[in-house]
């Protein structure tokens, strides 16, 4: 894995964390877009090297919805970049480790994406990611 690529942040209201963030980083969203197969709307803020990207839920089915009514807003997932994620799902998959899909799915911001388990990663929801060149 290269580099965390970006962290994700659930939150209620996609509009007032844009603004909260805007704020507190001091720069604008570059991008705001709508993964309608994973039900979130998204927003994303680069920092220096990496990511912040804030979810909000789009419907009650959301694994953002889900996840706010069960923990509340806050840090959602940690996205690694790789350079070939079939690769490193195989690793990953001979190492033991939980994959919530058997082939990458098309994410947010132009990527390809396959999320871990946080049962098998001590609680942390990992999300690897490839640009889509
Ligand atoms: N981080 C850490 N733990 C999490 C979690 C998260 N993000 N989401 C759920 N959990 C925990 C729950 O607290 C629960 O723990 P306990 O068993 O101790 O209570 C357990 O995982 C099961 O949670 P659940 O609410 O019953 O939810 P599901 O099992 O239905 O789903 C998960 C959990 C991770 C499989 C599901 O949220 C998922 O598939 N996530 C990946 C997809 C996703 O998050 N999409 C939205 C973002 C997309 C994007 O970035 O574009």
């Amino acid at each position: 894995m290269k580099k965390v690529e970006h962290i994700g942040i659930a939150v209620k209201d996609i509009n007032q964390a844009n603004q909260i963030y805007s704020k507190l980083l001091g720069i604008e969203p570059y991008k705001a877009e709508e993964v309608e197969s994973e039900n979130v709307i998204t927003s994303f803020f680069q920092t220096g090297p990496n990511k912040i990207e804030l979810l909000a839920a789009t419907n009650p089915n959301s694994a953002i919805a889900k996840f706010i009514e069960k923990k509340g807003e806050g840090i959602h997932h940690i996205a690694f970049e790789v350079d070939n994620i079939y690769e490193e799902m195989s690793r990953l998959a001979k190492e033991g480790f939980q994959l919530l899909n058997s082939s990458p799915k098309r994410g947010a911001d132009n990527k390809l994406i396959c999320f871990v388990h946080p049962k098998t990663t001590q609680g942390v929801l990992i999300e690897l990611c490839q640009e889509i060149k």
